[in-house]
């Protein structure tokens, strides 16, 4: 269809000529838990963590009112993706299609020569974060640059990016990816960059618990990354025996990803969940986690503020209609509103 349609395009758009070689061819609701007193475990959860709270004394906290616990937990398979990468998809995957407004939050981990060649982004954000090893980008722009264990980089493709995403050290390099949908007010906008290394990604460390702040704060500490669409990105590693309570805007989604270790989320009497899964929050204020195991916790705990807008995806293109990935397509495939400078370009090897 979408083939018949570039051609009785052709003469109207860039004198038919397409602009690369291999054109694209067309071819949650979170449950609301009762009000707390009617939740079966409230007392219990307030019983103990009243008696948490006072062997703490007057040490701060992140106090909250309304707990969120774990409605939906799923395990995040490895799967084939890019040019020979395996990818651990959360977000994105059947049973957890999207939620608002994250679309995809991948696991990587990739050894060359496999990686993720020259592909386009329109419409939402990709945000990077190295867990291992390396990654080099290089877009169609001339940005190009090599992000390290503890570095991220905060893309905002906005109305178009064409970029390369190669493993730049030897053996498996890690991390996640995330993408965040943008407002349909932001989906054309100019592209993007925030890249923040590790030595700048700041850390709070308390009591057992490591926090380094991606995006938005933790313990009073402000992440200097601008997030076009509001999130909070925390990177949390709970030693043996330690515990954790971090606040969460109440309207927000949010979720949890399990990089390492077990832990308990939400709920003290719950069962441990194990790496790889992702666990999505009820609403509520703020969640607890418990680290009752013998080795380190390491979890991202991602929320952000739903757009409420219709989310219409064609793989690297989200847009709110049907029409504007029509256009998205169009325009990556004869460089135009955005794809300009796809034209000359190709990633260097
Ligand atoms: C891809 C569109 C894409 N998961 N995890 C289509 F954008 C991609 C893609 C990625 C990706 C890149 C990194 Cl660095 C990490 C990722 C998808 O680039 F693979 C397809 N097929
Ligand atoms: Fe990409």
């Amino acid at each position: 269809m979408m083939m018949s349609m570039m051609r009785s395009c052709c003469s109207t758009i860039n004198n038919g000529i397409l602009c690369r070689s291999s054109p694209i061819k067309q071819a949650s609701n979170i449950v609301s838990f009762p009000p707390l007193f009617c939740h079966p475990k409230a007392k219990r959860y307030w019983f103990i963590r009243s008696q948490h709270k006072s062997s703490m004394g007057d040490r701060e906290t992140e106090g909250f009112q309304n707990p969120r616990y774990v409605v939906k937990k799923v395990l995040a398979r490895p799967q084939h993706e890019g040019d020979g990468a395996i990818v651990r998809r959360s977000i994105g995957r059947g049973e957890l299609r999207n939620l608002d407004p994250f679309l995809m939050l991948d696991e990587f981990s990739v050894s060359a020569p496999a990686g993720f060649p020259d592909h386009p982004h329109r419409g939402f954000e990709t945000v990077t974060y190295m867990l291992e090893g390396a990654f080099t980008h290089q877009d169609f722009a001339g940005h190009k640059g090599t992000i390290r264990a503890g570095d991220l980089q905060w893309m905002t493709a906005g109305k178009g990016i064409i970029h390369s995403e190669m493993p730049a050290a030897p053996g498996e390099n890690k991390g996640l990816q995330l993408w965040i949908n943008l407002s349909s007010k932001d989906k054309m906008m100019e592209p993007k960059y925030q890249e923040l290394q590790s030595q700048d990604v700041s850390k709070v460390e308390r009591d057992g618990v490591t926090v380094r702040i991606i995006a938005g704060e933790s313990f009073g500490v402000q992440s200097p990354v601008y997030t076009q669409t509001p999130t909070m990105y925390l990177d949390f590693t709970l030693s043996p025996g330690s515990q954790v309570q971090q606040r969460i805007p109440e309207s927000w989604n949010a979720f949890v990803y399990i990089v390492d270790g077990e832990g308990v989320f939400g709920d003290p009497s719950a069962a441990a969940a194990a790496s790889h899964h992702a666990l999505v929050l009820s609403a509520g204020d703020g969640v607890e986690v418990w680290n009752r195991a013998a080795r380190p916790l390491r979890f991202v705990l991602i929320g952000g503020q739903p757009l409420k807008e219709p989310v219409v995806q064609y793989g690297p293109f989200v847009m709110n209609t049907q029409a504007q990935i029509q256009q998205a397509i169009e325009d990556y495939n004869y460089c135009k509103n955005g794809f300009e400078k796809g034209k000359h370009w190709a990633s260097q090897q």
